[in-house]
């Protein structure tokens, strides 16, 4: 077998690259260890840039996200027994939407069988090859494909990074000492935007999915045992880190519940020879700036992009560029998510870790260049 770009892995990062080169002409094959159902159904991010958005409405991918996402002009940032709203679209002009990750997987998944483009499910013993040369190579089961170039979208549990030789890739990363315990429930949410809450037993988080669905996190210990958190254990946390005078927590049966690690991870750069790294692949985000799909979407634009260039004029530029103009926005996003996670949550018994986030809630609660920074952040800074 013989195609243009290999690409690996069929979450948003691998199904918007082989959709955006589809749309110019450029064959892809994509390969994915997970069944169809498995990735339409896996529970992750919510919260989408006007960027990505734009994106997807532009390539034909958003028809359904237009209909059914839930565009929101704001958040709420509650502590002390108060509750602040940052009016994000009033500051920035642009807007963020609510829209589950797996719909996103299931809109992609459906524009790529629509034309019949090569797309593998439960793909087993994946190895790529000779990237370091200019056939590289894909072996999956019994088969291999020859392709120009790979694209490594296979996030941050994949083969494609640790597939690159040592000592080539610059490591960054951070743990925190705290992970998210994370449920979907079926209750109206009991706001109308997303309340982020710091609290003194560790930071909340009120996400939504639609008008019947609510998503709701809580801070918790590393390693958390999910069994030691019953539904009824939930909730009254969840009670008592939201508690405001005059305002209820509707409660609903709990159909989804898991443990998310926290880390921030950069790997520098994100290209070896013909082997491109995409998405969570190459970068992970703690959720608390809600960035991870936004970075991945973006990085594959990117590499659509210079892969256009060069099959249309031979040119290398932009595809030599990949690595730096990705990493600048990835790093511009490892700060504020680093920024909105030390902001919200219990890090420490330490007063002065305390002291400093009050004082940083107060002035993005009282300045408006304050606010305005968290706001462009968020909505995400225009693409480059
Ligand atoms: P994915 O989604 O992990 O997809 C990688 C795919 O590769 C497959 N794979 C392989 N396939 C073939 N062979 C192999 N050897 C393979 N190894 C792996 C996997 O099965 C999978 O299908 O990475 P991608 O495409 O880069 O997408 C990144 C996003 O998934 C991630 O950044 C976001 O979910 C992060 N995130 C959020 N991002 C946002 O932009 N906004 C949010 O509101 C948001 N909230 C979140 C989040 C992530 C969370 N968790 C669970 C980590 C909330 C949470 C709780
Ligand atoms: C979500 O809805 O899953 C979500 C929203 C905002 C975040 C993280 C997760 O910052």
């Amino acid at each position: 077998m013989r195609t243009q770009v290999g690409i690996v892995g069929a979450g948003p990062a691998g199904l918007l690259l082989a959709h955006l080169l589809h749309l110019e002409g450029i064959e892809s094959v994509v390969l994915e260890a997970r069944s169809r159902d498995y990735v339409e159904h896996r529970v992750r991010a919510g919260l989408l840039e006007q960027g990505t958005v734009d994106l997807l409405v532009e390539t034909g991918a958003g028809e359904r996200l237009q209909r059914e996402a839930l565009v929101h002009h704001g958040i709420y940032l509650q502590f002390d027994g108060r509750r602040e709203h940052i009016p994000m679209t009033e500051l920035t002009g642009r807007s963020i939407f609510i829209y589950g990750q797996q719909e996103v997987v299931k809109d992609l998944i459906a524009a790529r069988l629509a034309y019949d483009g090569p797309l593998h499910f439960e793909v087993s013993e994946l190895a790529v090859h000779d990237f370091e040369a200019d056939r590289p190579r894909i072996t999956f089961d019994d088969q291999e494909i020859e392709c120009d170039v790979i694209a490594g979208c296979d996030g941050f549990h994949g083969i494609c990074r640790p597939s690159i030789p040592d000592g080539v890739l610059s490591i960054r990363e951070r743990e925190y000492p705290f992970a998210w315990l994370g449920i979907l429930a079926e209750v109206a949410p009991s706001t109308d935007e997303l309340i982020y809450a710091r609290h003194e037993h560790g930071f909340a988080l009120h996400s939504m999915r639609s008008p019947t669905i609510s998503r709701l996190y809580l801070q918790v210990p590393p390693d958390e045992d999910i069994d030691e958190w019953p539904d009824e254990r939930i909730w009254e946390e969840l009670q008592v880190r939201f508690a405001l005078d005059g305002w209820t927590l509707e409660e609903g049966p709990v159909f989804e519940k898991g443990v998310t690690p926290m880390r921030s991870f950069v790997c520098e750069p994100m290209r070896h020879g013909r082997l491109f790294l995409a998405g969570d692949s190459a970068h992970i985000v703690p959720p608390t700036g809600a960035k991870g799909l936004n970075l991945a979407a973006h990085d594959v634009q990117v590499l659509a992009e210079a892969l256009v260039a060069w099959y249309r004029d031979g040119t290398t530029q932009k595809l030599d560029a990949y690595s730096e103009t990705c990493l600048r926005r990835v790093w511009r996003a490892q700060d504020f998510s680093t920024h909105m996670t030390t902001l919200l949550h219990r890090l420490s018994d330490d007063a002065f870790d305390e002291g400093l986030q009050r004082a940083r809630l107060e002035y993005v609660c009282t300045s408006e260049a304050a606010a305005r920074s968290l706001a462009e952040n968020y909505v995400g800074l225009p693409r480059t």
